[in-house]
Order: C-alpha cells, then sequence, then structure tokens
C-alpha cells in the first residue's frame, strides 16, 4: 500500500524555518573562518609571510601546516591529502593557511595580506598528459569474461571509437559550512554539512591529535550534497576545528559561491576507449573498453568510483565477451569526488554511445538495438562480474514505456518533420538505466539506530543517515510510524550525531534509507517484543479466562491488541506507562549489515550489489542548428523503486536526478585556462539547469506491482539511478544532429553536448 507525505521539511523550507548551519545562533565570541589557498596548480612553497596580516585588529589566529597539532592529514581512503599544504602545493584552491577573525572585513583584508612566495613547477593539467606520463594513483583494474579480442576478430562487424565525459560541478544550494565549538577540556563539538559525521569525526579527531570520544559531530541537514559532502564535507569541519582548538572559540567556515567551486572536486571527467564487434542484427558479440578517471591531487573515493564505473561499463546489456580496463589518473585539479552515480555515469555513457552507433550504421532504430541485447530473464542474465541480474525488469519497463510514449508513431512524425524543415531538427531516444545498489566496499553496508519511547508514547528515531533535502527523514519517520502501527504526528526523527549513532557509514551510493530504515526497524522489532510481553502480563490480568499469546499481538491504529481476541486492546500510550511502571527500557539500539555481498577487486569478481534499480526514459528535443540551441520538448519515464516508502519523495528523485544529469548530458562544461584556473567558477560561466531546462512536458510514472524482496518494507533506492535516465536526452540530441545529415554519417559527439557542439557538428554534416 502505497504511502503519500510531505517532505517534512518541506514547510519549513518555504517558510526559511529550517536551520542550516548558518542558521545556528552562537554567541559573540564567534569568530569568521577564512581559508586562504594556492593560486598555482603546482608550485612549492618557498616562505610564507603572515607579519603583515596578523597586525589586522580583529584578527585572533593565523594557521599554517606547522601549527595543526595531529597528524597533518585528510585522505578518506588513501592518506595522501594534507589539510594544509607543507612544502608543496598540487592544484589551484588548495588551502595553505586559515585565518579566525571577528569580522569578515578583518578576515578578507588578512587574507590579502598574507604573502606566499612560489616556485612554479610543471602542471599535469589534462588526461592525456597524465596517461602519458605514467600518472596513476594505482595499478590497472580488470573485469573479463570470455575473450574479447577472439569475438572482435570474429563478427561481422566492429569498430572503435573514443568519448570523453565532462567534470560536473555539485552545486548544492548550502556551500561548504561548518561550526565548531570548542568544549572542556579538548572536546570538540562540530556542527557539520557533510554526508559523512563519522568520518568527519575521525578527521577532526586526526588533525587536532585528540580522541574520537572527544569529538561530537552532528548533522541536522544539509543544503543539498549530491556526493560533494562525501568526504569534501569534512574539510571545512577539520579547518574550523583547528581554529577554535587554536582560539578556543566557536568558528564558523562559509565557503564563497566562488571558493567552494574552485576548491572543491568534481564528478571526474573520464576519457574511454573502446571497440565493439555485433552481427547483422545489432546484437553485441564483444565489448573491449578502457575508462581513464581523472582523479585529480589526491585519491579521495577515486578508485572506489573507477570501480563503479567498470561494474556499470555494460548498464543494461548482456555482452558475452567483454574485457573492461579502469585507470585512475592524478592530475594537478582538485581531487574529484563522489557525484551521484558515482562513476556509473561515465562507465555507461560509453556504451550507449556506441549501441547509438551501431544503430546508425546499420540503419536501425537504436531502441531496436537497445531491446535485442538487454538482459534476460531465463539465460543471457550474467554480469561480466559473476553477479546474476535478478527480478530483471527491463523487458517489462520496455514495453510499457513503448506503448505509454507511443514511440513508434512519435518517430515517423519526427522523420516527417526532419523532412520537411532545414533548420530545425528534431530527436527521439530511448535509454535504460540497470544500477547496482549496495556500497561496492562491502564494509560500508552497515547502519546503526537507536529508537526511544517517551512515556507520553511518543517516539524519537535517531539513525545514521543524513538529510540532504532527498527525504530520508520523511522516509524513515514513516517506516517508524507504519512498524510501530502509530500516527506520523508521534514520531520524530533527530539529527544525525556521533554520540547517539557511531561508526556510521556515508549517506551514500543510494542506500541511506534501505541501511537505516533496516537498522530502525531492527530497533522497533526489539522494543515490540519487550512491549508485547507486558501486554500479555497486562491482558491476564484484565483476561484472566485464556492467555494472549505473545505472537497475537499486533500493533496498529495507536493501539496493541490480541488478534484473536480484538476487544482486547490497549491504546499505545497507555501500554507504554504500564511498560514503564514495570521497569522496562523503553529505548532500543538497531543494526543492520546488508547480507551475502563481496566483490573481490583483485579478480574482479563477486556479488558486489543487493540488487538492481531499473528504469527507462524517451526523451524528445529540437535543435535550431543555426544557433545549436536545443529545448526538451517531452520526456517520458517509467522507474522502478520497488513499493514506494513514500511516492511524492521518490518522484521528487526521479524528477531531480534526471534534471541534473540533463545538465551535466548538455549545458554544464567545466573549462580551465593553460595554468589550471577554472574559467567556469561562479553561475554566470557555468550554466546548470533551469525551471527553463524541464522537459516542457514531463511524464514520470513510478512502476507498479514490483515489491523490492528482502529489504525495508519491499522497497529501492531511488537516489542516484535516475540521474542516467537523462542519457535519453543526449542522444536526442544527436539524433536530432545526425537528421541534418540523413542519418547517414555518424555525428561529431561529445559529453556535454553544448550548444557549441551542437551547431559545429551539424555544421559538418551539412557542408558534406
Ligand atoms: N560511495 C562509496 C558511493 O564509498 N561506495 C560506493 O559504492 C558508492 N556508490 C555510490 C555513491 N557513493
Ligand atoms: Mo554519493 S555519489 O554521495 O551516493
Amino acid at each position: 500500500m502505497p504511502t503519500n507525505r510531505p517532505h517534512d521539511s518541506a514547510r519549513k523550507h518555504v517558510t526559511g524555518e529550517s536551520v542550516f548551519i548558518n542558521d545556528i545562533p552562537v554567541n559573540d565570541q564567534l569568530l569568521l573562518g577564512k581559508v586562504v589557498f594556492s593560486r598555482y596548480a603546482h608550485a612549492r612553497i618557498l616562505n610564507i609571510d603572515l607579519s603583515e596580516a596578523l597586525k589586522i585588529i580583529g584578527v585572533k589566529a593565523i594557521l599554517t601546516a606547522t601549527d595543526i597539532p595531529g597528524e597533518n592529514q585528510m585522505g578518506p581512503v588513501i592518506h595522501d591529502e594534507p589539510c594544509l599544504a607543507e612544502n608543496e602545493v598540487t592544484f589551484i584552491g588548495q588551502a595553505i593557511a586559515l585565518i579566525g577573525a571577528e569580522n569578515e572585513e578583518a578576515a578578507t583584508e588578512a587574507a590579502r595580506l598574507i604573502r606566499v612566495d612560489y616556485e612554479p613547477l610543471e602542471a599535469i593539467l589534462d588526461l592525456e598528459t597524465a596517461m602519458a606520463k605514467n600518472n596513476s594513483i594505482d595499478a590497472e583494474r580488470k573485469i573479463e569474461r570470455g575473450n574479447a579480442d577472439a569475438a572482435l576478430e570474429a563478427a561481422l562487424y566492429k569498430f572503435d571509437g573514443t568519448l570523453k565525459t565532462g567534470a560536473q560541478e555539485h552545486w548544492y544550494l548550502e556551500t561548504q559550512t561548518s561550526l565548531a565549538i570548542p568544549g572542556e577540556g579538548k572536546e570538540m563539538n562540530i556542527f557539520a554539512s557533510s554526508q559523512n559525521p563519522s568520518e568527519t569525526q575521525t578527521i577532526v579527531a586526526k588533525v587536532l591529535g585528540i580522541q574520537k570520544n572527544e569529538v561530537e559531530v552532528e548533522v541536522k541537514r544539509m543544503g543539498g550534497a549530491f556526493g560533494g559532502k562525501e568526504t569534501q564535507g569534512n574539510h571545512v569541519a577539520a579547518w574550523a576545528a583547528l581554529l577554535a582548538n587554536a582560539t578556543r572559540r566557536p568558528v564558523k567556515i562559509h565557503l564563497f559561491r566562488d571558493d567552494d567551486q574552485v576548491m572543491t572536486g568534481k564528478r571526474h571527467r573520464f576519457l574511454s576507449n573502446y571497440e565493439i564487434g555485433f552481427d547483422e542484427k545489432g546484437l553485441i558479440l564483444a565489448y573491449k573498453v578502457e575508462l581513464n578517471a581523472d582523479a585529480g591531487s589526491s585519491a579521495d573515493l577515486s578508485l572506489a568510483i573507477l570501480s563503479r564505473a567498470m561494474l556499470h561499463a555494460e548498464n543494461a546489456y548482456y555482452i558475452p565477451d567483454i574485457l573492461i580496463r579502469g585507470n585512475a589518473w592524478k592530475t594537478n585539479h582538485p581531487s574529484n569526488t563522489a557525484f551521484r552515480g558515482f562513476g556509473g555515469p561515465q562507465g555507461m555513457a560509453v556504451i550507449e554511445n556506441a549501441i547509438d552507433r551501431i544503430a546508425r550504421f546499420l540503419k536501425k532504430d537504436a531502441a531496436e538495438i537497445r531491446y535485442l541485447n538487454f538482459y534476460q530473464k531465463e539465460k543471457n542474465n550474467m554480469t561480466p562480474y559473476g553477479q546474476k541480474v535478478k527480478n530483471n525488469h527491463l523487458l517489462m519497463i520496455y514495453d510499457k514505456l513503448l506503448r505509454s510514449s507511443d514511440y513508434v508513431n512519435r518517430r515517423k512524425e519526427i522523420d516527417r518533420f526532419n523532412k520537411e524543415n532545414e533548420f530545425y531538427k528534431k530527436g527521439l531516444s530511448l535509454t535504460p538505466v540497470k544500477f547496482g545498489i549496495s556500497f561496492t566496499t562491502a564494509f560500508l553496508n552497515q547502519a546503526g539506530a537507536l529508537v526511544n519511547i517517551y512515556t507520553d508514547g511518543t517516539v524519537l528515531v535517531n539513525h545514521g543517515g543524513t538529510e540532504m533535502g532527498q527525504g530520508i527523514h520523511t522516509k524513515i519517520a514513516t517506516i517508524a510510524s507504519e512498524e510501530f502501527g502509530v500516527s506520523p504526528e508521534m514520531v520524530k526523527v533527530d539529527a544525525t550525531n556521533t554520540s547517539r549513532i557511531p561508526n556510521t557509514s556515508a549517506t551514500a551510493a543510494s542506500s541511506g534509507s534501505d541501511l537505516n530504515g533496516m537498522a530502525v526497524k531492527n530497533a522497533i522489532d526489539i522494543l515490540k517484543s519487550r512491549i508485547a510481553e507486558v501486554a500479555v502480563a497486562e491482558f491476564a490480568t484484565r483476561f484472566p479466562d485464556d492467555k494472549t499469546l505473545k505472537e497475537n499481538i499486533v500493533f496498529e491504529n495507536n493501539y496493541l491488541s490480541d488478534k484473536v481476541n480484538p476487544i482486547r486492546k490497549i491504546s499505545f500510550p497507555e501500554m507504554l506507562k504500564i511498560a514503564y511502571l514495570k521497569q522496562v527500557s523503553l529505548s532500543s539500539t538497531g543494526f543492520y549489515k546488508t547480507p551475502g555481498i563481496f566483490f573481490d577487486k583483485e579478480k574482479g569478481q563477486g556479488t558486489p550489489f543487493y540488487y538492481y534499480a531499473f528504469g527507462m526514459a524517451v526523451s524528445e528535443v529540437i535543435i535550431d542548428t543555426l544557433t545549436g540551441m536545443h529545448t526538451l520538448i517531452r520526456t517520458d519515464i517509467v522507474h522502478d523503486v520497488g513499493d514506494s516508502l513514500v511516492e511524492g519523495i521518490d518522484l521528487g528523485q526521479i524528477q531531480g536526478g534526471f534534471v541534473q544529469g540533463v545538465g551535466w548530458c548538455t549545458t554544464e562544461e567545466m573549462k580551465w585556462d593553460n595554468d589550471g584556473n577554472q574559467l567556469t567558477h561562479s553561475p554566470d560561466t557555468y550554466k546548470i539547469p533551469t525551471v527553463n531546462d524541464i522537459p516542457r512536458d514531463f511524464r514520470v510514472e513510478i512502476l507498479k506491482d514490483v515489491p523490492n524482496p528482502g529489504t525495508i518494507r519491499k522497497s529501492k533506492a531511488v537516489g542516484e539511478p535516475p540521474f542516467m535516465l537523462a542519457f535519453s536526452v543526449w542522444l536526442a540530441i544527436k539524433d536530432a544532429i545526425s537528421s541534418v545529415g540523413n542519418h547517414e554519417k555518424e555525428p561529431d559527439f561529445t559529453l556535454p553536448a553544448t550548444y557549441e557542439v551542437i551547431l559545429l557538428s551539424a555544421e559538418k554534416l551539412r557542408k558534406v
């Protein structure tokens, strides 16, 4: 039974009542923290002169690497990322010094007066150079099945190609922000905008050189994150903590938009080379792909991202002989990081573009080629890494979407339109998504919860997930209210706090509600068992004739009752008072770990995912070949969320993820100058989607009657998978360009397909 309710902060967001870190009232001791960062992509630091800056009235501390009491390190996986630069800077935006000042003016003036003498060194600013210099983070990784070389040799048709996919800025509305408040002794309290409060705690403890039990990190909500705060929310927290520790005063760092965009990592750029072999029907026989990721200046999560890219290189298609190779390369850019899809989009773009080429070559509709190659139910259902694709909804979604989008007729209409119009051209494309759900680092798939019931019958739920706007707290509150059988207003979800839930994983990999929802259910099951026992005893005194069995106690409609004798019932609040008086604990922790998943990185084999989420989109665009402008006319989506936990929330994630993907595929272009300076570090030059970029006609359908076995209330994760539905827009644009040359020639194409790309590519086809 689908549940619907608004996001628990919807009203608060529009009225301005929601408390973000910048809204937390502190006291007159509050200092503002400012970060002085590198202006060189690669340079030796010869000297840092703070003398003039320290004279500014209102400046309370200026810290450099030598002032760090603990370890100068904030690398989340590999410890290759200094908290403050020591003798060398390796990217523009790298933190060198921290200023704690009474006000913004003093901080800004001090920053201006800090003199850093650099000796510029050679910088690696693109993937080609990094690859030529063999500047990799780790050994090459491989996933392989069969013999791709032999199968390519044997294939009737084959071609090779290269695809570049671009970087993407997260553009969370709340820039990186943190507030550090020193307590007694060594205590440090952090209010963070972090997807990973436990890791924030770890890194703050490390740089301060104190124990983790002295550090408390709280996350009420983030103003967006999208992966950009999976590791890099730790940085501002560490910097604020260092200043707070040095001054013993509260310190807040709230990055300016432009600084945030310059200093933080992006979605990884990829350069991918491939060879694909197929037959006359378009059946793919062999695929060889080499994925190269621009990691930036340090590892951050690059190896996990590369791994997810490789695990999605075949997207929704069964390919018998396949070789996937992956490398992450170091460059002198900010360390690239998690971003919705986490490498999945970069891996999938290559095969989707290759299939588009096959269709053009064979003069067939690309949707037909896709359908032909989908993973099947009974046979051809094994992934290259040895996990079977179970509960596969691809064929069902395809049939549904083809009908509901009226694909066949619209294809004909578009062909007619393109024949009749010389400068405006339309395009249509259908693309699928199969996305693996679970952290590919298996041990991260765990979660904790703490559920308290108070004597008035109200419930306070704590869990390890963080709210970034995605609605996890709304989903968790719904789960708790349904499991306890009490009305939603009886349940509140508290801010995420490392003192209440320890050792949590990042809220990431789309798995926040899956993991934490189960942990909450586990805590609730424990509490219900205790309360049911009290109910049995209570019914025994009230109805001495025959006994109520514990397993017959049901929690429903704010009551506990005996389902065999339903007149035996006690309200939830009344029952709790009785339990309290009987000295029964009304608080329980809960825990969950995903069963049965593992992955051997060396062999490239295993069962890394608990299940897959499926979706498909059909998009229609119109392009103006004289200006390169495109308009998204219509998008139809059918997406699988299992049994939806909260429909409105899921719908919002599907729509939002799709539009964010459209941004990456079309208008969001990151550019750098020859020294590595970002040319697109503000919204006037970096174009994220606006209301105008949403499909004019947007039809999103949640697939019905597809309960997902083994998950919380049979639901599915939804955060990331819809992002990749945007390939339908990307390839619809290519289809429109291709019509300029009557679909006879492969258009020049790249990701993003900016107006410029569209214009030049169409021009070239027209000239031929
Ligand atoms: N983070 C992570 C992720 O550490 N491992 C993952 O597999 C993942 N996948 C998606 C997003 N974040
Ligand atoms: Mo993520 S890319 O923070 O799931």
